[in-house]
């Protein structure tokens, strides 16, 4: 049976179904899948707890979906390729049945390891077939796999594992990341000295650097597998089981692990992936995200395999061993749906359309952004250029905590328009409320993003912490789950994403809380107080800016910077680290003490004639001081 959908009248109908009986909607597209024992129930549900569990009592294995569900009608068909980050490397092609075999392998040496069901497993890798391999090894016995992109920090990485109380990590000696070769394994050494939960560590060999492996917890990956089984029987999970945990950065404190749960995350991944690329069989789909992020999750991994797709993996960057590269792969294994970031596509665009023009594309269909709000001229030239006008571009919205795109168009299904996610897809049922948390109805409204109604891949709960997620998601505005951005419903009844409305900045795609590098950044001994906000930057969408008080006794003001930007890059990662450091006497703050972001905010983005009334400041003067500071 066949969930997609062909036809702009079509959606609708679809929409309409979902919206009015969405239990008999969702089971009739899990029934498609292959349950161990069927649900019970579809859907119970409340927005108070939270407390949402989709197929209630329904068993099954997400990885059974994945691998055996496919052997038989195309064991044969490429289910990764994977493209290294050296284009004179050759490429590695798994088909279902090899991925099938390794999967059930590495899950076999991860028991052998002592992991079970239920186990929480850190993958701190990069960018290599593995990375799939063990995420599906974990799906495969239980264990709770939380991936940790490998650009962060020891620090970042030991507060994960400590968050979860991993018990194991599964890593790579180094990382290949265009002209680099970045250390991995060392990252996971200096982690474990701050943390005690990890009993062993599954170490891949990709690079060939020295490592120190030490004995009794680190093992080699194949080692590991040497003369282990290829067969598993699949664990039975139930559908509300955690299958993973990914960190993900709010506008307070440390990241929350946003947890998703087996049967709804499977039905929601697959059912969007097919809709919104059109997916034929067949086809060759690369989403350029890294395995880190959630992008990676849903539509490298879940999703396009699920469908039974083809999936692109490409290990390195968009412009080693040249701003052509991302079109070098595309015509090398002839993509025919591309999924990338604005951010990407902006740092391309900056080299003009050069680099692009040597390749034909033709194989292109669907093009694809995700991430944060892509501007009209990026999605201009991603169209024109990439697309040469013929490819439905799709801006898709979603969050790590929605698990997969709720607003998009269906390639070449309904329209598209610069700028704008569009439309809900069916099952989600979107709403806009005033900050007084009145629902705005009709068009031509603008104000905060908010879903009224559970879909099946939304995140259940924060680890270990279930008071967190109902304080951010389902507090603001109660009743509703509130995404944290400001929406605005057009003339036609199109929704464009117009960015965070809380303390959260988008670099690059990757979520930052201010709140978290300012945390990083007064570790430095010599800074008393720091605000951070976000500023339009030209390729990563916004830029990090730090205003700091310092003790600027024995320094000068370009060495504490330079430290600082260390500080940053040590505790959180090189994405954290601020674009720009501006030394300040004081903080703009109210009688109350709260530091005044939106002045911050204005003078970081050279807006300083619509500063608003700063009377009521406790410190008025100290704006003035900032701008001059700034050069404004
Ligand atoms: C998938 C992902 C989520 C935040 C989200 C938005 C922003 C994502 C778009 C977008 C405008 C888009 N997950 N965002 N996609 N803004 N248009 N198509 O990115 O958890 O890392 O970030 O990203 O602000 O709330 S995420």
């Amino acid at each position: 049976m066949s969930d997609r959908i062909h036809s702009l009248g079509g959606y609708f109908h679809e929409y309409q179904k979902s919206v009015q009986d969405p239990e008999n909607f969702w089971a009739r597209i899990a029934d498609s899948f292959h349950w161990q024992k069927r649900w019970d129930k579809v859907l119970d549900w409340n927005f108070e707890g939270p407390d949402v569990k989709w197929f209630v009592n329904g068993k099954l294995n997400i990885t059974e979906n994945i691998l055996e569900r496919h052997l038989f009608t195309h064991g044969d068909k490429p289910a990764i390729i994977w493209e290294p980050n050296d284009p004179n490397e050759i490429h590695v092609t798994l088909t279902y049945k090899q991925l099938h075999e390794k999967v059930c392998q590495f899950a076999n040496a991860m028991k052998a390891q002592g992991v079970g069901k239920g186990d929480r497993v850190i993958i701190y890798i990069p960018m290599v077939p593995e990375a799939a391999i063990a995420m599906l090894a974990c799906a495969r016995i239980g264990a709770v796999h939380s991936v940790v992109f490998a650009g962060f920090s020891a620090t970042s990485l030991s507060d994960r594992i400590i968050d979860c109380q991993a018990k194991m990590v599964i890593t790579s000696d180094g990382n290949f990341r265009g002209n680099k070769q970045i250390p991995v394994k060392a990252v996971v050494d200096e982690a474990l000295t701050t943390s005690d939960t990890i009993e062993k560590v599954i170490v891949l060999k990709r690079t060939g650097q020295e490592v120190t492996m030490n004995e009794g917890v680190d093992i080699w990956w194949h080692d590991a597998i040497e003369g282990v089984s290829t067969h598993n029987i699949a664990e039975v999970m139930d559908s509300e089981d955690l299958l993973f945990i990914l960190y993900t950065s709010g506008s307070t404190g440390k990241p929350k692990g946003v947890v998703h749960t087996c049967g709804g995350y499977m039905i929601y991944t697959s059912y969007s992936f097919k809709n919104v690329f059109q997916y034929d069989q067949g086809d060759v789909y690369w989403c350029t995200a890294d395995v880190g992020w959630i992008t990676g999750h849903s539509y490298i991994v879940y999703g396009p395999l699920l469908a039974g797709a083809t999936s692109v993996m490409f290990e390195g960057v968009p412009t080693y061993p040249d701003p052509g590269r991302f079109w070098a792969i595309c015509d090398k294994h002839k993509v025919n749906q591309f999924y990338t970031a604005p951010t990407a596509i902006r740092a391309l665009q900056a080299f003009g359309t050069e680099p692009v023009e040597p390749y034909s594309l033709e194989s292109l269909k669907v093009i694809g952004s995700v991430g944060e709000p892509i501007n009209e001229e990026a999605w201009h030239w991603y169209h024109d250029h990439v697309g040469k006008g013929r490819c439905p571009l799709v801006d898709t919205w979603w969050q790590t905590e929605t698990g997969g795109i709720l607003i998009s168009p269906l390639a070449g299904i309904t329209p598209t328009k610069p700028a704008y996610a569009t439309l809900p897809l069916p099952g989600v049922q979107l709403t806009i409320v005033d900050n007084e948390g009145n629902e705005l109805k009709g068009n031509s409204v603008q104000g905060n993003l908010c879903i009224k109604f559970p879909w099946p891949s939304m995140l259940r709960t924060t680890y270990g912490d279930h008071e967190r997620c109902k304080q951010t998601y389902f507090s603001s505005f109660p009743g509703y789950y509130f995404t944290g951005d400001g929406v605005k419903r057009d003339e036609d009844g199109y929704y464009r994403i117009l960015g965070r409305v809380d303390d959260v900045i988008n670099v690059s795609g990757h979520r930052m809380g201010t709140a978290e590098v300012e945390n990083a950044i007064n570790e430095h001994p010599k800074v008393v107080e720091s605000a951070v906000v976000g500023y339009p930057h030209d390729i990563k969408g916004q830029g990090i800016y730090a205003y700091v008080i310092c003790d600027m006794e024995g320094r000068s003001e370009e060495s504490l910077q330079a430290e600082i930007k260390q500080t940053v890059t040590k505790i959180i990662g090189p994405i954290a680290r601020p674009d720009k450091i501006q030394i300040v006497p004081g903080l703009p703050k109210t009688r109350s003490g709260k530091i005044m972001r939106r002045i911050l905010r204005k003078i970081a983005s050279g807006e300083v004639d619509s500063l608003g009334d700063t009377s009521t400041l406790l410190n008025p003067d100290i704006v003035e001081a900032i701008k001059t500071g700034a050069g404004l």
